[in-house]
């Protein structure tokens, strides 16, 4: 639970794995005590366990927030392909569909960077195999799609076929790994596959065992660009009683399945991400993706909402269900663009990538009855607005990245609710409709509505993020809806690094040029950081880095070097330069800029504000500073 207040932050955190029930008693509940003072009382019980509670107390919730990731430990740092755009379908049928859906993005210029596959790719529900009949040559396929930069990613549940000619089934029977039900025998549920058992993950051995079984040798067809998804991580049980385990089912040690459910998905989790470190030794960050979750999960990957379905609601909640998810720690976390169950309308689906774009993780996803979405199927306008969400999201991808960064030190996640950024501005505290991206861009989803009110927190102005207008803080403004995008909005006083080269996938984009988007605050100033790595290794915990703060002040942006020297065993460095530097709201008379060291002059001119397709806004922009990204330099405005 996090508390605020204009004078200071609070939390509580009970440690504990049972059910548990938490009473809000707020104002208009029963037995509501006392709302004085803005005091609001709330009550908690669990099932079984123990006490082990943690309060934590600040005088911001940054500061909540990064006590309570001292405890449960900081978010992982994604590989940068895992922060790009995901394809899922339940399912991709077979290797022409998959080859056809990986075309089609090219077809239509829409970059993405992983295309999954759902349950029907194995052979009967048993995770680890392939169905031969609709994926002869799996790895063939994945060296295709890996040509073009792109991943894959297959599901892997924790349900297994109760199937004696099963490998794993076979193995977990003969050592004794399963789950038991009360009566001491393997516990026998009914998922996907039919009869099933659960590796109890509990216990560190099984957890290795199963993390084994990631290795190319083990997981045939797997080749080194293949991801995880854990799903029915519950676990998920459909005849069992709540669909999940009874309670009295045992695990290592004899702990009934009652104290320890709702970390079973975050101990499987935990199994399946050691299995990828593992079989790349240690060398690539795992990437993961789980349904359940719990306290530390941030650890091990990324997390969603799970099924949500087709209507603007579920659009609309999936704001505050990612903030809430970003406070707690998972700050790698999205809802399924589209909607799961049912058929979005079109407009539902274009709204949805033009708010998932900015999500931490950003996934298509469709249930197997509803039709195919792939996003080039709805007409050419539509296509293009998609096109558009798509590349914001790419463009963005260094902004994104820093973020991720900063996230997986401080746990301050990539999305924020408007009052961590804007603690005293009470105006914020009930506005689960707007979000921030990091400490610079603010963004407001749109919900079938033709206008809307758009609060903007601060007293500095905001430039929209399309056009650069600039409009007012402190103030709702009343928009016109516009198809294009969703309303959002540059902070004054930030510098946001882009790239704004489109390419197929991230991968592609590495050596692209960058572009500074500066917005001036009423002082003429702003600042900025960009992080850089080689979005894949763990060189970086020994240096490999680039880490710089751009800080624009009278007339100047210099970029300062902010990576500790302490660690720099490893160096990374990177040729790309900076291509164009855009200044919001800097004087129209400005014509030229000096660069130091080397005392170059470069031409500013109006430029477009945004490659997107059709804009015609433009904005000072300083032409082809071209300096590399890894120097100190300074540019000045003359
Ligand atoms: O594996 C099938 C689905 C999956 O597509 C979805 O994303 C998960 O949340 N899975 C649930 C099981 C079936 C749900 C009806």
């Amino acid at each position: 639970m996090i508390a605020h207040g204009a004078s200071a932050s609070s939390g509580f955190f009970w440690l504990n794995a049972a059910e548990m029930q938490i009473d809000v008693l707020a104002p208009g509940w029963d037995g509501a005590a006392s709302t004085e003072n803005g005091r609001i009382d709330t009550l908690w019980m669990a099932e079984a366990g123990v006490v082990d509670a943690f309060f934590f107390v600040g005088s911001e919730p940054k500061d909540v927030i990064k006590q309570y990731i001292s405890v449960t430990g900081t978010p992982s740092m994604p590989q940068q392909f895992a922060v790009a755009y995901h394809q899922c379908r339940w399912n991709y049928r077979d290797e022409e569909d998959v080859a056809g859906v990986d075309a089609g993005f090219d077809e239509h210029d829409i970059p993405y960077d992983v295309l999954w596959l759902d349950i029907e790719h194995t052979d009967g529900k048993r995770y680890f195999t392939w169905d031969r009949s609709t994926f002869p040559n799996p790895e063939e396929m994945q060296r295709k799609i890996a040509d073009k930069g792109r991943k894959m990613v297959t599901i892997v549940d924790p349900h297994m076929k109760r199937d004696s000619g099963y490998h794993i089934h076979e193995e977990a029977t003969a050592k004794g790994y399963y789950v038991k039900d009360a009566s001491g025998k393997d516990y026998d549920g009914w998922c996907w596959p039919g009869s099933s058992s659960y590796p109890d993950m509990l216990n560190p051995e099984i957890r290795d065992w199963w993390a084994d079984k990631f290795s190319y040798q083990n997981y045939k067809g797997s080749t080194p660009t293949l991801y995880i998804w854990n799903d029915m991580n519950e676990p998920s049980v459909f005849n069992g009683p709540e669909v999940t385990m009874p309670r009295d089912a045992l695990h290592n040690g004899d702990v009934e399945h009652r104290e320890l459910h709702n970390a079973y998905g975050y101990y499987f989790h935990m199994a399946t991400s050691d299995g990828l470190l593992k079989r790349g030794e240690g060398k690539d960050r795992p990437f993961v993706l789980s349904r359940a979750f719990f306290a530390g999960s941030q650890r091990y990957g990324a997390v969603w909402t799970g099924d949500n379905t087709a209507d603007w609601d579920h659009l609309k909640s999936s704001i505050p269900m990612v903030l809430t998810l970003g406070l707690t720690g998972m700050t790698f976390s999205g809802a399924d663009v589209g909607g799961f169950f049912g058929n979005p309308e079109p407009d539902l689906l274009v709204r949805w990538y033009q708010v998932g774009a900015f999500y931490p993780f950003f996934r298509g996803h469709a249930h197997h009855d509803t039709k195919r979405r792939e996003p080039w199927l709805f007409g050419e306008r539509r296509t293009a607005l998609m096109r558009e969400a798509i590349h914001m999201r790419y463009s963005l991808l260094p902004y994104y990245y820093t973020l991720f960064q900063e996230a997986s030190v401080t746990g301050v996640p990539v999305m924020r609710p408007l009052w961590l950024e804007f603690p005293d501005d009470k105006e914020t505290y009930n506005n689960g409709e707007a979000f921030m991206v990091g400490p610079s861009i603010l963004a407001q989803g749109i919900y079938e509505e033709k206008s809307v009110s758009v609060y903007l927190p601060g007293t500095e102005l905001w430039y929209d993020l399309r056009n650069g207008s600039p409009y007012k803080g402190s103030v709702s403004h009343k928009l016109q809806v516009s198809e294009d995008s969703i309303p959002s909005f540059q902070r004054s006083g930030t510098i946001v690094p882009r790239k704004d080269r489109f390419r197929r996938s991230s991968t592609q984009m590495v050596n692209d040029p960058y572009t500074l988007v500066i917005a001036l605050n009423s002082s003429g100033s702003a600042e900025g950081e960009l992080y850089v790595d080689d979005g894949k290794s763990y060189d970086y915990q020994q240096g490999a880095f680039i880490h710089r703060r751009f800080v624009f002040a009278d007339n100047k942006l210099t970029s300062i070097n902010i990576a500790p020297d302490s660690l720099g065993k490893k160096v990374y460095s990177i040729e790309c330069v900076i291509e164009r530097i855009i200044v919001l709201g800097l004087s129209s008379g400005a014509k030229k800029a000096i660069i130091e060291p080397g005392n170059q002059e470069v031409e500013i001119d109006l430029g477009p504000i945004s490659l997107r397709s059709g804009s015609k806004s433009v904005a000072p922009t300083v032409r082809r500073p071209n300096v590399r990204v890894v120097d100190d330099w300074t540019i000045r405005i003359a």
